[in-house]
């Protein structure tokens, strides 16, 4: 402590003795300097003063050449300590008289051609002098010059005293500004401890009444802020009583279904299946895996609980897969679990999906400036729809209690509608998406019973703290509920529903031996493009949305090359955009755009067959994608608003090789992660563009050190610890719901017994 103590005063004084000295060590000569002036100027008055006091007597003794008298005269004058020596020249320039002192290789000394002071220090072998001449004049007769000389040594005395007490003054007035300094450091020092502590105080003890003094209130915000964060870190790890040090994988995530949820069943249901049968134009069926961040993180956890999946029949040959209760097991390769598909008729898909889900909730909570559409009749076909996929569900329950993952924000009435008919399933519904603040939120003409809906759930998710911070005041705000911060609960209607921060993930690639090594893809997709081995390369992977940020990713990479020119010919971007809602008009004119985009700028920094912008708006396999993530320099994600991002963490994921740089947009849920990417504001175009620049200069060094540390996380934080977190939570909140009605089934039968 009071080693700690005595670093911190030095931090201080240190700096502070170093300024002082650097500016006594530029004073001291000017001092000097100064004062020796002022003793010169001094002596010149004193020279002339004596001058003429010496002048009558010797206009008198010369005529007479009374030279004893003349001697004496002199011998007198130098009494005085300072004068040195007296001589008189006669008019021919002959010296004539003299004090014995009188240096004589002074001679007839002459100031200076050109002083007009006729003033000069002289540094004799005995010490420095300062000789001044005057002229004798009579009756305008030139009869000789005085040569008056002063000892100056003792100037050089008081300069060295005067340079003893600048420093000595120096070095009080150094230690007095570093007590000052030290004293009022510690007492700031231990006045911010003790505000933070009272902000720890208040926030552990919210009923202590705590006052933040003005100048901590800025402090006290981050620590409230950081405090709440960890709060809520904890409480989801230790909630699933697994602590961060457990490595989570799909065999872990296996173990804990059978372990805490033993033979129970699970059933998961999203809009989007996992697997699309499609005709092929020669008649045969080919198995599509669709685009999705949603159909990535669930697959991993259902190959893990082989349960039953439940989504739309979506696929042109879905139909001609199933058996007669609409299943059909997957994987293809090697089945695991089953998918049961519910088949819906052109308008439901068109009020519920395309209608009042992606043009009305998906553009109200991304705040990506497209007007929400909301129509009475999307509304009922949402709602119809949801209630034919709890149906469904019911229909697959083989236990009155299943555990149910709704996905998305496609059921949000779902959950309250299995409730209705199951009330012990254990439901857990996760929002993918973003959730707005409760004031954007409030436009949905359906607020409440999407709120009521939802609140049909046991565990409610979203990706970060944000976003469930929002749902809660949204809640607070429209229904009337009570809500307990603290726990992160929300009680309505005589139900609990437990709101949580659970940030998806992606699985951690097996290490595969005859996967292609980054030196491969690089070679492969250069080669396939047309481009030289040394071409650099960025990479965009989206589904073909205006929440993704293409437009403004475009921007970046033509403001690049304004900047850099030398980039011109030597640097391409391939945006890899899978078509997505493409029955939209929102989404035909957007695509009109980013090609429009695309096609202005290639036009402007083409160099032969390289173009700046390589655009692929088609589906691609996702081995197709990895070698896209190998090859490339750099990876963009610049979405508006994105309640997670996976495609950044998929590029982290694929570079084995701790190479490639990720630029992150500051408005994903993954930027909460992904500290070491560079983090940008889309909108900002200039600050992507010098993004992109730097990472095409990084050092390879800082490439590996960012590079290491974001796959050291995304390993640990995978997809499987984002599902297994959930299920833990639904199994403890299971396990209390079973001991609870033991108890109540205890004091039926005593109080039946007592009857
Ligand atoms: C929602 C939320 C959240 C893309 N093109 C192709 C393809 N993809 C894959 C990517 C990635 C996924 O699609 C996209 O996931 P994102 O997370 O980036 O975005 P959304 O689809 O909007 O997902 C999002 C996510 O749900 C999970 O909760 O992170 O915030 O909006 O896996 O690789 N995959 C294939 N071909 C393509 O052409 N196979």
């Amino acid at each position: 402590m009071k080693f700690r103590s005595i670093g911190l005063s030095l931090r201080f004084i240190v700096p502070l003795a170093l300024v002082l000295a650097l500016f006594g060590y530029l004073v001291i000569p000017l001092m000097d300097n100064f004062t020796v002036r002022w003793f010169v100027r001094d002596l010149d008055m004193r020279s002339q003063l004596l001058a003429r006091t010496l002048q009558d007597p010797l206009l008198e003794y010369l005529p007479q050449k009374a030279s004893g008298r003349i001697n004496q005269l002199f011998d007198r004058a130098i009494q005085d300590e300072r004068l040195y020596a007296v001589a008189f020249c006669d008019p021919k320039g002959v010296l004539r008289y003299k004090t014995a002192t009188y240096p004589v290789s002074l001679g007839c000394w002459h100031p200076l051609v050109g002083d007009p002071e006729k003033k000069s220090l002289v540094r004799l072998p005995q010490g420095p002098v300062h000789v001044a001449e005057s002229e004798l004049m009579q009756d305008g007769v030139d009869m000789g010059r005085l040569i008056l000389v002063h000892d100056m040594s003792f100037i050089e005395r008081r300069s060295a005293d005067t340079k003893k007490y600048i420093l000595g003054f120096f070095a009080l007035l150094a230690l007095a500004i570093s007590l000052i300094t030290v004293l009022v450091a510690h007492l700031s020092w231990r006045g911010w401890i003790n505000g933070v502590k009272e902000v720890l105080r208040g926030e552990l003890m919210p009923r202590a009444k705590v006052e933040t003094p003005p100048d901590m209130q800025p402090l006290a915000g981050d620590v409230r802020q950081m405090l709440r964060d960890y709060h809520f870190e904890r409480q989801s790890d230790s909630g699933s009583g697994t602590g961060t040090g457990i490595e989570w994988t799909g065999d872990t995530l296996k173990d804990l279904l059978q372990q805490d949820l033993a033979g129970d069943q699970v059933l998961v249901v999203s809009n989007r299946e996992p697997y699309i049968h499609e005709f092929k134009p020669d008649g045969g069926i080919e198995v599509r895996r669709p685009a999705s961040g949603l159909v990535t993180a669930v697959e991993a956890v259902m190959r893990a609980c082989s349960g039953t999946w439940i989504a739309h029949g979506a696929g042109s040959a879905d139909h001609q897969t199933v058996d007669r209760h609409a299943h059909v097991r997957v994987p293809p390769d090697h089945p695991s679990y089953t998918l049961r598909r519910v088949w819906l008729s052109p308008e439901e898909e068109q009020g519920y999906y395309y209608g009042f889900a992606n043009e009305g909730l998906w553009p109200l909570c991304h705040i990506a400036h497209v007007r929400p559409v909301f129509r009475s009749s999307d509304w009922d076909q949402y709602v119809k729809v949801n209630q034919r996929f709890a149906d469904a569900v019911i229909a697959e329950a083989t236990t009155d209690n299943p555990v149910v993952l709704v996905q998305d924000y496609h059921f949000a009435l779902l959950p309250r509608m299995v409730r209705a008919v199951l009330p012990k399933a254990t439901i857990i519904t996760f929002w993918h998406i973003p959730w707005p603040n409760s004031e954007s939120f409030g436009i949905c003409p359906w607020r409440e019973e999407i709120l009521d809906g939802m609140l049909g759930s046991t565990i409610l998710g979203f990706h970060t703290p944000f976003h469930r911070k929002n749902f809660l005041d949204t809640v607070d705000r429209y229904l009337e509920t009570r809500i307990e911060q603290e726990a992160s609960t929300i009680s309505y209607g005589g139900q609990l529903t437990q709101v949580a921060q659970y940030p998806i993930s992606i699985a951690w690639p097996e290490p595969d031996p005859d996967a292609l090594s980054v030196a491969e893809c690089r070679a492969r997709v250069r080669t396939s493009l047309g481009l030289p081995l040394d071409h650099m390369i960025g990479i965009g992977v989206d589904r073909l949305d205006y929440t993704k940020g293409i437009i403004e990713r475009f921007d970046a990479v033509e403001r690049l090359l304004e900047l850099e020119p030398s980039l011109i010919g030597r640097f391409s971007f391939v945006q890899i955009a899978a078509p997505t809602r493409t029955s939209l008009d929102e989404y035909q004119n957007f695509e009109a755009r980013v090609r429009k985009l695309a096609d202005r700028i290639n036009a402007r920094f083409s160099v032969g067959n390289h173009a700046p912008i390589i655009l692929k708006i088609e589906h691609h396999e996702q081995e197709q994608l990895t070698v896209y993530f190998r090859a490339a320099d750099v990876c963009m994600v610049t979405s508006l608003h994105d309640g997670m991002n996976l495609v950044a963490k998929e590029f982290i994921a694929a570079r084995d090789d701790e190479k490639g740089v990720l630029i992150l947009s500051q408005f994903t849920g993954a930027a909460r992660e992904l500290h070491e990417a560079l983090i940008v504001n889309p909108y900002h175009i200039e600050q992507g563009a010098e993004a992109l620049q730097k990472a095409l200069t990084m050092p390879p060094v800082e490439q590996r050190e960012r590079m290491r540390s974001m796959r050291r996380r995304i390993k640990d934080f995978n997809v499987y610890r984002w599902a297994g977190r959930m299920l833990q939570d639904a199994a403890r909140l299971r396990q209390r719901d079973h001991v609870m009605s033991k108890i109540d089934l205890h004091s039926r039968v005593a109080a039946r017994r007592r009857a």
